[in-house]
Formats: C-alpha cells, sequence, structure tokens
C-alpha cells in the first residue's frame, strides 16, 4: 500500500497511540463519545463512500451541482498553482477543480491529505493516472495536527469541502481555522464546504437511511476499536440514532446500547461497562447560516471572495482569502 506519491505523517504506530488514547478518554467519560476520524477505516471509507450515493443523502450530491457550476469562475479567480485538499477521501468531486484549474493553465500540483491512508493511496493512484501532467503528492496526516507539511506558499488554495468543518465543535473550528489561515500567505485561497441549516424533515434522513448504510458506517468505529484495541464490541447489540440539536445546530449520530454490557478493550486493559439504552457520540455534523459562517471565516483571518448554494439552497461553497 506504500504508494510512491505518499507522504505518511502518521504511520500505523501513531495511529494506534491516538486511537488508544481517544478511546480511553472518550469511553470513561460520562457521557461517552468518541471522535468521528475512527469510521475511516477501509471499509469505513468505502461505506462513506457508499453514504455520499445515497438518496436521502443530498451534501455531496449539492457541492458537486455547485462545483460543476462555478470550477472555472474558482480557476479564474485564484489561478492556484497548487491545490491541497484536507480530508479528501477518494478526491472524486475534487476532479472538477482540478480539471478547471489545468484548462486555466495554472495548476501544477494536488496534494491531498486525509486519515485513511488505503482511500488516500488508492486515489493518488487513480488521479496519477488520470492527470499525467499533474504532481500528485498523498499525505498522510489529521488535518487538526498536520498543516505544517503543507507544501510551501505561492497561489496555493487549500480545499476543505463536503462539510466536513461541521465535524468540528465552535472552539475547536474556530482553532482549525486560524491554524489554516496561520499556514496560507495573504492572498491565497481557502475553499471551505459547508452544510447549510434546514429543517430535520431533510437533515434527519440524511443521517438515518432507509437502506441502513450510516448505521453500518456508525457501527463500524466499534469494529476498529475492537481490531486495533483487542476489544469485544458486539456492533449488532448497538441501535443507530441520529439527532437534529436545535440549540447547536448540529446533528448529533449516536451509538445506543441495545442492552447492558460489560466489554473488554484488552489493549487498554480496561472493561467499560453500558447500561441498556445508555448512549455514545460518534460524530457531530455541525450545519451552518451563511451569516455565521461568514464571522467565523472573518475572525479567523479571511474574507469571503465570492459564495454560492446549490439550487435547493441546502449547501454553501465560500471562496475566502487569506
Ligand atoms: C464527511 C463529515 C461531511 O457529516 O455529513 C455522513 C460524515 N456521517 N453520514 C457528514 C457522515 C454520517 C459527513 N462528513
Amino acid at each position: 500500500m506504500n504508494a510512491p506519491h505518499l507522504e505518511i505523517h502518521l504511520d500505523e504506530r501513531d495511529l494506534a497511540a491516538a486511537l488508544r488514547a481517544d478511546v480511553r478518554t472518550g469511553l470513561t467519560a460520562a457521557p461517552k463519545w468518541l471522535p468521528p476520524k475512527w469510521f475511516y477505516d477501509a471499509r469505513g471509507s468505502e461505506l462513506f463512500d457508499e453514504i455520499t450515493r445515497l438518496p436521502e443523502y443530498y451534501p455531496t450530491r449539492a457541492e458537486r451541482s455547485i462545483l460543476a457550476a462555478r470550477a472555472g469562475e474558482i480557476a479564474r479567480i485564484t489561478e492556484a498553482k497548487t491545490l491541497v485538499e484536507l480530508g479528501s477521501g477518494s478526491s472524486e468531486k475534487t476532479r472538477l477543480l482540478l480539471d478547471a484549474l489545468l484548462a486555466h493553465g495554472t495548476l501544477g500540483a494536488f496534494v491531498p491529505l486525509d486519515v485513511s491512508a488505503s482511500a488516500l493511496a488508492d486515489a493518488v493512484a487513480r488521479l496519477d493516472t488520470a492527470y499525467p501532467a499533474l504532481s500528485v503528492r498523498g499525505i498522510v496526516g489529521d488535518y487538526t495536527r498536520h498543516l505544517h507539511h503543507l507544501p510551501d506558499g505561492g497561489s496555493r488554495m487549500i480545499a476543505f469541502l463536503g462539510g466536513t468543518i461541521g465535524n468540528l465543535p465552535p472552539a475547536e473550528r474556530a482553532t482549525f481555522l486560524r491554524g489554516v489561515r496561520g499556514v496560507l500567505d495573504p492572498g491565497e485561497w481557502l475553499l471551505l464546504g459547508a452544510d447549510l441549516v434546514k429543517g430535520a424533515d431533510v437533515l434527519l434522513p440524511a443521517y438515518d437511511d432507509a437502506a441502513g448504510v450510516t448505521a453500518d458506517f456508525n457501527r463500524n468505529v466499534l469494529r476498529v476499536i475492537n481490531r486495533h484495541l483487542d476489544a469485544s464490541f458486539a456492533p449488532e447489540r448497538f441501535d443507530h440514532v441520529a439527532r437534529w440539536d436545535e440549540t447547536h445546530e448540529w446533528i448529533e449520530m449516536r451509538l445506543r446500547a441495545r442492552e447492558a454490557m460489560r466489554v473488554p478493550i484488552r489493549a487498554l486493559d480496561l472493561t467499560v461497562e453500558f447500561a441498556r439504552g445508555e448512549e455514545v457520540r460518534t460524530e457531530i455534523s455541525a450545519k451552518f447560516r451563511p451569516d455565521g459562517l461568514r464571522d467565523e471565516l472573518a475572525a479567523a483571518g479571511f474574507r469571503i471572495r465570492q459564495r454560492w448554494t446549490d439550487d435547493a439552497g441546502r449547501f454553501t461553497v465560500c471562496l475566502a482569502q487569506a
């Protein structure tokens, strides 16, 4: 899996140490929680790709429609020479940007960064073949910790798409956006995709689909813990729960214990007890209002140059300048 153009800042040992720390912290807390980044082993990344094709999951299609309509404009405004993508996953929508920036004649390099080595290796291999003229260098890393490994300046655009910014609670979001601003030179660009606040009638099915793919994706974090930490979770003994939190304006995913359980996590020398009905929060997915997003970007030192929404007004893409 060590593809030629992969730079690894998170190897298996770092990942295992981070997973151990997160699982110990999260599962000994009250209420229990786990960070969403641990969904994405090879199977979890495939399940997420499946989610993006579900009829209920609108964000990917909405964002793709915006990028399809606006990629040319983005290329003309930014004239980016290097495109960096944080949390790139399969980089599938990113091709719209690559095509437009290549057609504009400015782009020389694409640098996707993702925590999932397997998803990144696949993406880099596919992009290398599809774009022989482009230098593609994947970075296995965590976008909250490894921004300093990005290539040096000169007309860069950092893309953070898909609404993944919503995985960060407000204080971490502010730190993250300041960090992104900190690695950019004045005049360089951030292209940010964010999901917008809307009715629970649209939001909830997107996170609780009829086919049960999101439920399987949610439970995948337990399989990851089983495999890496020699734990004995029975994923089928947890129900998938999606909730719309009106106060924070975020979706929460949780796993709810169907019965009382004691689960050994041998690598941590820890046994975690669950009461019947007890829930573990596994993800927040914050939804945004245009003004709030503008203020958060401004507080981090960005100015919005352009922003767009899809026809249904569900999702926004902001082009902000450092
Ligand atoms: C990849 C974080 C953007 O929050 O919509 C999809 C992850 N979770 N379904 C999202 C996810 C459940 C997704 N992001």
